[in-house]
């Protein structure tokens, strides 16, 4: 199976396609950095900028994703052996009092399918959750809420982070249907994103990659 077919594959959602052109593509001699970067993350890319087009919906986003997972899984462990660093460490978890996960969720795997070690903080997440993450290194910290009632607690987060005293070692990125940029300047968030593909390409703006 060539690469065009795995890509088109993941942007139709097709898990047993990806997982079998991937498994067959190793085994031909193909090397994983080569089905990652050329061929998984831009099918990704791809279905993002669909989505941002209004092309694509939730749905085609989730079993895109799901489909790229099916590769993914395979390729892990061969890319940890071959010492692929990823281009940073992302945590993202929806804040203390929202349980709200499926943007969260999306956007996880928009920045994990761009290249990031992902750490999930899951939802309900405390501020004093997101500072340990960043005290124990991150260069990307992702904030999702869904209620105009737990938006605060992003604030109250950066509040957390400044008193912890790391504040300044990580980008803080907010997101979530009620979040604007506005919201975001007014409680010192270095970014936001409003839909899952720009959150993974803010993300990297914000590294400079
Ligand atoms: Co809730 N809910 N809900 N809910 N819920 C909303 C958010 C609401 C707008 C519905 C409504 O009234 N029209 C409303 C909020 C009103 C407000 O605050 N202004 C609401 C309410 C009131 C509630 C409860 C309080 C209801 C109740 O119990 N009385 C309750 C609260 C529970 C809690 O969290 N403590 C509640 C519960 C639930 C369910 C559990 C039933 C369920 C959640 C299931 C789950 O997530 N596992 C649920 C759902 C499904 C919704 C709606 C219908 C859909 C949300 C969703 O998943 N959207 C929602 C109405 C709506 O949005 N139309 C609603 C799809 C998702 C892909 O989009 O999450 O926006 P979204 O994520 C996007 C972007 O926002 C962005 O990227 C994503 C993908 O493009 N993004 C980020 C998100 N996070 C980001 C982080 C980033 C960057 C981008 O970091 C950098």
């Amino acid at each position: 199976m060539n690469l065009k077919e795995i890509y088109e594959g993941v942007i139709n959602g097709n898990q047993k396609v990806v997982s079998e052109g991937v498994r067959a593509a190793l085994d031909e001699g193909t090397s994983p950095t080569t089905l990652l970067f050329d061929c998984l993350i831009p099918a990704m890319s791809e279905v993002g900028e669909r989505f941002e087009r209004n092309e694509f919906y939730v749905p085609e986003m989730l079993i895109a994703a799901r489909a790229m997972r099916g590769g993914m899984v395979l390729l892990k462990p061969l890319l940890t052996e071959t010492g692929v660093k990823p281009v940073g460490r992302v945590a993202i978890g929806t804040v203390k009092g929202d349980l709200h996960d499926i943007g969260k969720n999306l956007v996880a795997m928009m920045v994990e399918g761009a290249g990031f070690e992902l750490i999930d903080l899951g939802v309900d997440a405390s501020p004093d959750k997101f500072v340990q993450v960043v005290q124990d290194g991150v260069d990307v910290l992702c904030m999702s809420a869904l209620l105009t009632t737990t938006m605060p607690s992003m604030k109250t987060t950066i509040d957390a982070l400044v008193e912890a005293g790391v504040r300044d070692k990580v980008k803080v990125m907010i997101g979530g249907a009620p979040v604007t940029q506005a919201y975001a300047d007014q409680i010192g968030a270095d970014g936001y994103a409003p839909d899952a593909s720009s959150a993974a390409r803010k993300a990297k703006a914000l590294l400079g990659i």
